[in-house]
């Protein structure tokens, strides 16, 4: 079972700014903890961030072959990539799309995700747990 899980734009700022909107957690700190999740579960985990969106385009577009589910926090880009958007379709791998936040309890503009529909499904809201949660429902998309 092998998960990519790929990280949008700023998420490497966690932990260091705004700590009263996304805690005090680093992506390094989550990374370890979806890759305790993994290794009880029997999972690999590829754990990426970036700050740019080809990069993500190019990532999932790489991913057939590779790995069994992409896990993704688009960041900002889930609201605003028709290209992201694009990209999971074409290469068909199940994929999750995660947020920390509950992204409907915020500004309007966040409601809409342009890859909720070509997604199997979103985990939203939990903090850090969002990752958590996305490793357990990778391996259940993958075993059913
Ligand atoms: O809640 C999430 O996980 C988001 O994907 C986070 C994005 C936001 O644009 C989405 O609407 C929801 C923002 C990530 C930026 O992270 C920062 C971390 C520290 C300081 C500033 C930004």
């Amino acid at each position: 079972m092998k998960i990519l899980f790929l990280n949008g734009p700023n998420l490497n700022l966690l932990g260091q700014r705004e700590p009263e909107v996304y805690g005090r957690t680093t992506l390094a700190d989550i990374e370890a903890k979806v890759r305790e999740r993994a290794k009880k579960l029997g999972a690999d985990i590829d754990f990426r961030q970036t700050n740019l969106e080809g990069e993500l385009v190019s990532w999932i577009q790489e991913a057939k072959g590779h790995f069994d589910v992409i896990v993704i926090n688009a960041a900002a880009y889930t609201h605003t990539s028709v290209a992201l958007r694009d990209a999971i379709a074409a290469v068909g791998l199940p994929t999750i799309e995660i947020h920390l936040s509950n992204v409907h309890a915020r500004e309007e503009f966040r409601h809409k995700s342009l890859i909720a529909p070509v997604c199997r499904g979103q985990i939203v809201g939990f903090g850090v747990n969002s990752y958590v949660l996305a490793v357990e429902a990778s391996v259940n998309v993958i075993e059913t």
